[in-house]
C-alpha cells in the first residue's frame, strides 16, 4: 500500500476536498480487498481483547436523556470504529488494528500540578468511584467530517472535584501515553510527543465536558482512546485527547500538540464555528461519516446554549481555530 508521507498538518486537507474523499474511499476499499484475511484476524483479536477488559461488566450504563442528538442519525459502530484519528498509530484513518497493540491494563492516571496532593489512580478504581452514564454527542473533526456517538463515562467535573485543585489552578493539561514500541507513530520524531491537550478549569467543569470510558454500550475499543479519553463536543475533535495517563492542573495555559505543530491553524480554543474558515478550507459544512450527506455546521457544534457564556468578554481571543 502506498502511503504518502506528507507533513502532518497537510494530511487533513485530502479529507475536505471531494476528490480526496473519493480517493480515500477507493484506497480503503482496495486495502480491504487486499488484506481481507488480516482484517478478519484483526476483528477476532479485537473481540478477544474486549473480553479481557475487566471493566466490561460495567456496561451498558444508564443513558442520560439530557444529552441527545435529534437532528441526525447515530453513526454506525462499524463505521466509527474503523475510521479514526489516532496519530500515535499512524497519520491515516485505518489505525484500528494497529491500536490493538496498546496494553490498557494495568493503567493509571497521574493527577498533579496545582492540586492539594498529587495522586496516581488506577483506572478500575476510578471507574468504581465515578457515576457512569451514557450520553449521545456530536463529534466534529476539524477536517470537516462528523459523527454522532453514544459515549459512556462520567463528567470531567467529578474528576476535577476528586483532584482537589488549589486556587492557582486555572487550566488542565492532559497527556496521552508515550510508548514508541507499541505506537509506531511515536517513532516519527517530527511530532512533539506525547499528545497534549488543555482546557480552562471553567471549560473542564462545564456540564458537557465528559470523560469517556466506553462507547456503543461497551468499554472503549482501543482505537477510540481506551481506557480514558476526553469528549468536549463543542470543540473540534482534536481537543478530545485519547488514552490519557496524566492530568496536570496548571496556572499557565498549556500548549497543545497541534498548536505546537502548527499554531496558525490549530489554536488552544478550537471552538466549532461554521463562519470562521480553517486557513486552508471552509468550516461551513461537514460530511456525516458513513454517509454521503452534508450538513451545515452549527456554532459550537450545536451546543451554544450550554457553552457560549464561557467565552463572554473574550472577543479578542482566537476562539474558533
Ligand atoms: N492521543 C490522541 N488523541 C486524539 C487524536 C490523536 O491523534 N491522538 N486525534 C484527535 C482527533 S483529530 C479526532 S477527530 C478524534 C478522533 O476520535 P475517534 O477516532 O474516536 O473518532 O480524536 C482526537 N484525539
Ligand atoms: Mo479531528
Amino acid at each position: 500500500m502506498t502511503i504518502f508521507q506528507k507533513r502532518p498538518w497537510e494530511l487533513p486537507e485530502r479529507d475536505v476536498t471531494p476528490e480526496a474523499v473519493f480517493l480515500n474511499r477507493r484506497s480503503f476499499m482496495t486495502g480491504l480487498l487486499a488484506t481481507g484475511t488480516a482484517l478478519g484476524a484483526g476483528i477476532a483479536a479485537r473481540s478477544a481483547f474486549a473480553e479481557e477488559d475487566p471493566s466490561a461488566q460495567l456496561y451498558p450504563v444508564k443513558r442520560n436523556d439530557g444529552f441527545q442528538v435529534d437532528d441526525r442519525p447515530m453513526t454506525e459502530e462499524g463505521i466509527a470504529s474503523t475510521y479514526n484519528n489516532f496519530y500515535e498509530f499512524g497519520s491515516h484513518k485505518q489505525i484500528a488494528d494497529a491500536a490493538q497493540a496498546l496494553s490498557i491494563r494495568p493503567w493509571t492516571v497521574t493527577i498533579d500540578g496545582e492540586v492539594e496532593e498529587a495522586q496516581t489512580i488506577d483506572i478500575d478504581g476510578l471507574l468504581a468511584k465515578m457515576p457512569l452514564e451514557e450520553r449521545i454527542y456530536r463529534h466534529r473533526c476539524v477536517e470537516a467530517w462528523s459523527m454522532v456517538v453514544p459515549w459512556s463515562g462520567f463528567p470531567l467535573a467529578e474528576l476535577v472535584k476528586l483532584s482537589k485543585p488549589t486556587s492557582k489552578a486555572k487550566y488542565l493539561r492532559f497527556e496521552t501515553f508515550h510508548n514508541p514500541k507499541v505506537a509506531s507513530g511515536q517513532k516519527q520524531s517530527w511530532y512533539p510527543w506525547p499528545y497534549v491537550e488543555g482546557l480552562t478549569i471553567e471549560e473542564a467543569t462545564n456540564d458537557l465536558a465528559f470523560m469517556a470510558t466506553g462507547v456503543y454500550g461497551k468499554p472503549l475499543a482501543k482505537q477510540f482512546g481506551a481506557p480514558l479519553r476526553l469528549a468536549v463536543p463543542w470543540k473540534y475533535g482534536f481537543k478530545s485527547i485519547k488514552s490519557i495517563v496524566r492530568i496536570s492542573f496548571t496556572s499557565e495555559r498549556p500548549v497543545s500538540f497541534w498548536e505546537e505543530i502548527q499554531g496558525k491553524e490549530y489554536g488552544f480554543w478550537a471552538n466549532v464555528n461554521p463562519s470562521v474558515p480553517h486557513r486552508r478550507w471552509s468550516q461551513a459544512s461537514e460530511r456525516l461519516l458513513g454517509t454521503d450527506l452534508r450538513r451545515n455546521t452549527l456554532l459550537f457544534n450545536g451546543y451554544e446554549e450550554q457553552v457560549a457564556h464561557l467565552y463572554k468578554g473574550m472577543e479578542g481571543e482566537l476562539l474558533y481555530m
